[in-house]
């Protein structure tokens, strides 16, 4: 029996998935894993890592044209899951330049945008950040004060973005404003006059990743900035659907590196004269985070088969995010009490994805958040604001 893949997920996986597999698992071997304690420790990310993770294809790997390899959802959920067990900074990076910024633009722009950004993002060569969260405006974007005002061709930007995720190093931002027809996306240059993007320091949480603030002050861009084809809430919230996917798979990742870290340890550290994997109670911590690890890739795996058929919907990604997060997460800290005091320690990866997987409960809909839309969903009440009963009812 494989102590990992106990029920055998990848009897389910085609040739071709299990080969995307082993081509990030191995890439991450070599390339993230003897490096990231210490990206992590100084509160960075390469960003040489573009074009290495653009040459394997990992960028905007769902996407179809324009240079991008047209993957399919599974083979893109496998490849955020191994980029994962890395850490959850690497498939941030990639969640949001694929999933977000080239999605937003795939989605919403026009042949001439696509043209002009999307082969060179695929590559790695041009990064995107995505900013829909503001200082005030976190889990309810709608409320965003961002505005863009049209100004004869021009469209002219005001307010701040919080929270975003590869803003300082990005060469393009996609920014989510209010204008007079509803919320609209914009391609901004790094270079428009009037934007700047500053990190964001002391995070204790997701450190080998880039987080910063983007300032917006009379930001001038011209009519083509404006992305053509997504209007209202439900062009940003597409793309997060997109991302969340990436993050059912990805957490999976940490989850499955803490869990063999653990296992490991626990056959070879002795304490009683005994390892303490011989012991009742550890072995049912270790027998607990198998169980959810696999019903967890499981469900990844059930639900990319249902988006590459084309029938997944938002509130199922939903649903997958929170238990999945969550389960990665008390796994993670389970797996930190197996390791005892080494389980406090960069030497071993688990620390490091316990405080990431702090963040990724959190971004791209917090647990509450998805809660409440599966909530929704099943009962027919939006439970997000105190609506009297009558009018929250669909
Ligand atoms: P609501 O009235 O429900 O919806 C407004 C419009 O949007 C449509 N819609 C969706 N469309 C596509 N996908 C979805 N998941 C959608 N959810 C809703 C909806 O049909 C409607 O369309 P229309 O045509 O009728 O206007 O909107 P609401 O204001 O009540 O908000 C709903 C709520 C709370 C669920 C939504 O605001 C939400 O999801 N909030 C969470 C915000 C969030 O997740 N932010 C993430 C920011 S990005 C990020 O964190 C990146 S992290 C880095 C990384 O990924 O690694
Ligand atoms: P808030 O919305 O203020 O929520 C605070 C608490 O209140 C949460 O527990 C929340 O669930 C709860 N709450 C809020 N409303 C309700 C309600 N109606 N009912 C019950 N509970 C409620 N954003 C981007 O746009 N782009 C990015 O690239 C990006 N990257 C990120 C990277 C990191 C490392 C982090 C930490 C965040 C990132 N985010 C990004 C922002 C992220 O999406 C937001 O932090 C998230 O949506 C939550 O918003 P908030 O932090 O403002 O919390």
């Amino acid at each position: 029996m494989d102590a990992v893949d106990f029920i055998n997920v990848g009897a389910l996986l085609s040739d071709e998935e299990r080969l995307v597999a082993k081509t990030v698992r191995s890439y991450v071997a070599s390339r993230v894993l003897p490096n990231v304690a210490e990206w992590f420790e100084e509160g960075t990310l390469p960003r040489e890592l573009g074009p290495e993770l653009g040459r394997l294809g990992l960028l905007g790997m769902h996407l179809d044209g324009y240079g991008c390899p047209g993957a399919s959802a599974v083979a893109y959920g496998l490849a955020c899951l191994e980029l994962e067990a890395g850490d959850s900074g690497v498939r941030s990076f990639a969640s949001v330049q694929g999933s977000l910024a080239m999605y937003a633009i795939y989605r919403c722009g026009d042949d001439e945008q696509k043209r002009r950004w999307l082969p060179a993002m695929a590559r790695g060569e041009l990064i995107g950040c995505f900013g829909l969260t503001e200082p005030d405006f976190g889990s309810n974007p709608a409320g965003m004060r961002t505005s863009a005002r049209r100004d004869g061709p021009d469209w002219v930007l005001d307010g701040t973005k919080m929270w975003i995720t590869n803003g300082s190093i990005a060469d393009l931002a996609i920014v989510w404003a209010q204008t007079q027809e509803g919320i609209r996306g914009f391609i901004v240059p790094r270079d428009a006059k009037g934007f700047s993007a500053s990190n964001i320091h002391r995070k204790l949480s997701l450190r080998a990743s880039i987080t910063s603030e983007l300032v917006l002050d009379d930001c001038r861009l011209p009519a083509q900035a404006l992305l053509p084809n997504g209007e209202g809430l439900g062009a940003p919230l597409a793309c997060l659907n997109e991302a969340r996917y990436g993050i059912v798979w990805g957490s999976m990742g940490a989850a499955r590196s803490c869990y063999e870290t653990a296992l490991e340890y626990a056959k070879t550290r002795v304490q009683f004269d005994n390892p303490i994997g011989a012991y009742q109670i550890t072995q049912a911590k270790l027998v607990n985070m198998l169980v959810e690890l696999s019903k967890g890739t499981l469900l990844a795996l059930h639900l990319g088969r249902a988006k590459d058929r084309g029938d997944l919907r938002p509130a199922q990604v939903s649903l997958a995010k929170l238990n999945n997060v969550r389960e990665a997460l008390a796994i993670a800290r389970e797996a930190r009490t197996i390791l005892g005091a080494n389980g406090v320690t960069l030497e071993y990866p688990v620390i490091r994805h316990m405080n990431n997987l702090e963040s990724v409960l959190t971004y791209e809909g917090t647990s509450e958040m998805h809660t409440l839309i599966v909530g929704k969903e099943i009962t027919g009440h939006a439970a997000f604001a105190p609506t009297p009963l009558s009018s929250s009812s669909s």
